[in-house]
């Protein structure tokens, strides 16, 4: 069984270079983090003639094509044709904007490959899990995360690889679940509807790699401030573009917006804390450690946030 946690974006990625090997248009960095988790269990087995996906406990055919398309690509570096029974359960929502799709395939690649014997390292399966999700890739690694937009056409360039490790910088980061629901439009056609119709996505594209750079001195220098500014500006920026879209991808609800208002409150008198906020309602908060718990009492008593957890940063995607 693998297991592999969801990553969350500090520099985000949203659009695609190309769509055949799921490349993204633009570099991304993100943190993995520790206490939220998707653990899989794969077995193939010559005797079954589809494969067969459980999430959770029951069967799934929303994500089952996804998830046998995954199969396939490591069928095909294995030179086997046999289906798998895979099942996978996550201790968080699924598609809520929790980053469900990073953990479940870094985990099912991890998982996938071991059982058929391959012998992959970290930069093989980032590059396998990045053709199921862009996302995934980060999921591999632990620690703070750079994913590469790369510039050959086979993706064969673009692989993720971590900066520094969840000890060298241990901060924390708070999740305000503001809503169970799964979200109405996923990031693959997000990002698709972006591309298409947003006037500010060339800008987005062109002026991003700054972001990360800037993003990556931050982190070097442990410069919490730094990677504060950066990344609550990259967030909105990506936002910006998303609410730019037509029809708009409105990922907020009413609570989001007020715990981002409580979070630039607390940092405005002195915490340290920042925002970030990727494909739905969720707001996630990365603070230091002395910070936790006025980050959770505070968004506690927001109207509208369900529950609020916290995780540290946590390690890639491995076996137990
Ligand atoms: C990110 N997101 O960098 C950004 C921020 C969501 C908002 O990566 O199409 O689910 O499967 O490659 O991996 C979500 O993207 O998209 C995502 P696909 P994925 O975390």
């Amino acid at each position: 069984m693998a297991q592999a946690q969801p990553n969350i974006a500090l520099i985000k990625y949203w659009g695609k270079r190309q769509t055949k090997f799921n490349l993204p248009a633009v570099g991304s960095l993100s943190v993995t983090l520790d206490s939220l988790w998707t653990r899989t269990r794969v077995q193939f087995n010559s005797d079954l003639e589809k494969d067969e996906f459980h999430l959770n406990g029951q069967l799934d055919s929303i994500r089952y094509q996804r998830v046998s398309q995954c199969l396939d690509l490591m069928r095909r570096r294995a030179n086997v044709s046999y289906c798998a029974a895979v099942v996978s359960e996550n201790n968080f929502p699924t598609e809520a904007g929790l980053a469900s799709s990073a953990s479940g395939f870094a985990a099912l690649v991890l998982a996938g490959s071991k059982a058929l014997g391959l012998d992959l390292t970290d930069a093989e399966l980032s590059e396998i899990a990045r053709q199921s999700s862009g996302s995934a890739a980060r999921s591999i690694f632990g620690g703070f995360v750079e994913m590469e937009p790369g510039h050959r056409k086979d993706g064969s360039d673009t692989i993720a690889h971590p900066l520094i490790g969840p000890e060298e910088w241990p901060l924390h980061v708070v999740v305000a679940i503001t809503s169970d629901r799964t979200k109405i439009v996923g990031s693959t056609e997000g990002m698709q509807r972006t591309s298409l119709s947003s006037p500010y996505y060339q800008a987005w594209i062109q002026n991003h790699a700054p972001d990360i750079e800037a993003a990556k001195r931050a982190i070097t220098s442990h410069d919490f401030d730094a990677l504060a500014d950066i990344s609550e500006y990259n967030c909105l920026k990506m936002h910006g573009l998303a609410l730019s879209t037509r029809p708009a991808l409105i990922y907020w609800n009413g609570a989001t917006v007020e715990c981002m208002n409580c979070v630039r409150g607390l940092r405005a008198s002195g915490t340290a804390a920042f925002f970030t906020i990727d494909a739905g309602p969720q707001v996630k908060v990365i603070c230091e450690p002395s910070e936790t718990q006025e980050i959770m009492d505070a968004l506690r008593g927001i109207p509208g946030v369900l529950r609020v957890l916290n995780s540290r940063i946590g390690q890639g995607a491995r076996l137990i």
